[in-house]
């Protein structure tokens, strides 16, 4: 793991909610060093407010759901993962290591394309210990006509011919351009119901923070299987399912916590 960014101890280490903070200061830093759009501080807003109807935590439904990811990652001829700029900025060594263990190459693509950032993101990965990085030259880049904004803008080698791509925390319409191109797409996102989540083959409903390392973790575990097995696991994932089923917990976990306020105000 990398150093913290608390560079100036605004957060005092044992405030409940470091952690959290912690990330949250990743980003303003990265929006500081152009990794991160000004759209980007948002979304982590967005996420952490789902995050807490989670419990901050990973579910079995994730686990469910990073188990076939991992699988579906494994099996594929030509799997990329995607960057942009919020994945970057808290887990760079994190998507290294995932790039490693599933041989999946990274791929920089952003939806904000201010001058600056696609190299501002290759900095930071390439510290991180990034050998082989695709999207860094705009001037090779081909388009996917099926989007309109500036992720259309892909690297010959990665996406364009990807089989599966891999989408950690972004905005909805690319994942469905994918899917019409009949492409497998596996995505990272705390908000169940959003258009990416519905759209994904696996949704993985949780905090790229925690679910990436776990991937990484899993790939261990995965990587002496034989291609049959893996191939049942993807096989097994009923995406639509565990969606429904963490949507239950949610309501289940707002209940709970309900009658936790009551008890604390009697
Ligand atoms: O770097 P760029 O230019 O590619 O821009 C990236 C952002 C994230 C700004 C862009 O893709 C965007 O605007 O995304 P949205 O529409 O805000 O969607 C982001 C989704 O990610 C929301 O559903 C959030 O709940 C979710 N999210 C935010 N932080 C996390 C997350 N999901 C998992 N882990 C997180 N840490």
């Amino acid at each position: 793991m990398r150093e913290d960014v608390n560079h100036d101890n605004t957060l005092p280490k044992d405030h409940p909610r470091y952690e959290s903070l912690e990330y949250r200061h990743r980003i303003i830093e990265g929006m500081k060093n152009l990794v991160v759009s000004e759209a980007g501080l948002i979304a982590q807003g967005r996420g952490e407010c789902f995050d807490y109807i989670l419990g901050e935590k990973t579910s079995r439904f994730a686990e469910k759901a990073i188990m076939a990811a991992v699988a579906l990652l494994l099996i594929s001829e030509k799997p990329v993962i995607s960057v942009n700029g919020n994945t970057a900025a808290l887990i760079p060594h994190e998507l290294v290591s995932l790039s490693n263990a599933v041989s999946a190459p990274l791929e920089i693509n952003i939806f904000y394309g201010k001058e600056g950032r696609v190299k501002a993101i290759t900095d930071v990965l390439t510290d991180a210990g990034a050998l082989n990085l695709l999207g860094t030259d705009e001037s090779e880049m081909v388009e996917i006509e099926e989007l309109s904004s500036n992720r259309r803008r892909v690297d010959p080698n990665g996406i364009k011919i990807a089989d599966t791509i891999f989408v950690p925390l972004e905005d909805g319409d690319r994942t469905e351009a994918l899917k019409r191109l009949e492409r497998k797409v596996i995505a990272i996102d705390l908000n169940p119901i959003s258009r990416t989540a519905i759209w994904a083959d696996i949704t993985i409903v949780d905090n790229i923070v925690r679910a990436v390392p776990k991937m990484i973790e899993v790939a261990e575990e995965l990587k002496n299987l034989k291609k049959e097995e893996l191939i049942k696991i993807v096989k097994d994932f009923d995406n639509k399912k565990n969606i429904q089923d963490t949507l239950e917990m949610i309501k289940q976990y707002i209940e709970e916590q309900k009658e936790a306020a009551f008890n604390i105000l009697k």
